[in-house]
């Protein structure tokens, strides 16, 4: 146990040296089309964790405090292992992963402060384990490419956490640039900048403020279903080897092979990835419109077709879908609690906001987060 007067100390020494902005991302549509190696269009937003670094003079003691949990976690390098304390598992996944690529991590001291909310669905776990993955590789010169710091961030939610997440969240965070969304292919892991620009409309967060404990396990559970779905299919298309590679014709050719759910589930994945396409064609165009459709279209698809939705998201996604001045709404990110995006004409932000809380309060009890967010730089320095 660490106790107070250890933090009291720990603070008064430390001098840091490097400090490092890692951003959230949010996700303008391509849900759950990442581990089926389709597109996604994310991009890091301008809520962040911050990172503060220095070595210290040990070979292999390392501390990291937050500020947000108030505590102190110390280990050595010789003994890396997931443990107790949630949120430093992230980061032991991340320095275990760099262990493996090089002997060149020593001591180290750091400190972070979050304004992102945690278990949001704005991937304050690819900026926690990023962040420190790009923060090592700067104070120690690993030369680590930044898929590298990508590929180690994500092996160590699957690894550490237990999440079999895709490569959307640490990829956004890592690579966007300010003002652009990134088309990103998950097969060939490469991406395009789309710039974004939504006059006279704003892109604004509404957070359940809930996230029922399914999350994971059902993610994991869609993951699985869908490569249920791909080893059917192959005996069918022998050439397939994701649901990227399958088209809407070949699932009503061989729609009787599959059982019901597994069909939805595929039905879903290749009709999103398609969505993603659309969605870059009509920001392209200045298609507003369309664009808020193919929103609405994602969220009854990840509803009806995917099932991670949940009631609360639901009901946001509804009540926006009254409005003629919200082009569109959908729940964002794994599912079952978090956020959803919603494309609002910023005239009318003063008098909805109000609204959809305290319709949201009647109905649930409870409080509505509201974060406008704009798109921003992935991990850099500062
Ligand atoms: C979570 C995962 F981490 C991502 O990889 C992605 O699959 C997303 O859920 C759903 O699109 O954020």
């Amino acid at each position: 146990m660490i106790l107070n007067s250890q933090i009291d100390e720990f603070l008064k020494n430390f001098t840091p040296t490097l400090k490092i902005n890692s951003p959230g991302r949010i996700n303008l549509i391509g849900e759950h089309t990442d581990y089926n190696l389709g597109y996604v269009l994310p991009s890091a937003i301008d809520k962040s964790i911050i990172f503060q670094f220095s070595r210290n003079s040990n070979a292999s003691k390392c501390n990291i405090f937050s500020e947000d949990f108030d505590q102190l976690f110390t280990f050595d390098l010789s003994d890396v292992q997931k443990g107790e304390l949630m949120w430093a598992n992230y980061l032991l996944g991340v320095v275990y992963g760099i262990h493996q690529h090089t002997d060149k991590l020593e001591g180290f001291d750091c400190i972070l402060k979050s304004n992102l909310p945690i278990g949001s669905g704005l991937s304050s776990s690819a900026a926690l384990e990023c962040g420190l993955a790009f923060g090592l590789n700067e104070l120690f010169n690993l030369e680590l490419s930044k898929l590298e710091i990508i590929q180690i961030s994500q092996k160590a939610e699957h690894d550490f956490v237990g999440t079999k997440c895709g490569i959307m969240d640490q990829y956004a965070s890592v690579m966007s640039e300010k003002g652009n969304a990134l088309l990103l292919d998950c097969r060939s892991v490469q991406h395009e900048n789309v710039p974004i620009n939504l006059e006279p409309y704003q892109l604004v967060l509404l957070n359940t403020n809930v996230s029922h404990n399914l999350a994971s396990s059902e993610y994991n559970t869609r993951r699985n279903e869908c490569a249920e779905g791909v080893d059917i299919l192959k005996k069918k298309l022998p050439n397939i080897s994701s649901l990227r590679d399958v088209t809407l014709d070949d699932l009503n050719v061989f729609h009787d092979f599959l059982p019901k759910k597994i069909l939805k589930r595929c039905q879903f994945v290749v009709e999103e990835n398609d969505r993603v396409l659309k969605t870059k064609e009509a920001l392209k165009n200045n298609n507003l419109n369309k664009f808020g459709r193919l929103l609405n279209e994602s969220h009854q698809g990840l509803s009806k077709k995917y099932e991670v939705s949940c009631e609360e998201l639901d009901f946001l996604h509804d009540y926006g879908n009254s409005k003629p001045y919200i082009l569109g709404s959908r729940m964002m990110g794994g599912g079952f609690g978090g956020c959803t995006i919603n494309l609002i004409h910023k005239d009318h932000m003063k008098d909805y906001i109000p609204e959809v809380s305290k319709a949201y309060k009647e109905k649930f009890n409870l409080d509505l987060g509201v974060i406008p967010v704009n798109l921003s730089s992935g991990t850099t320095i500062i």
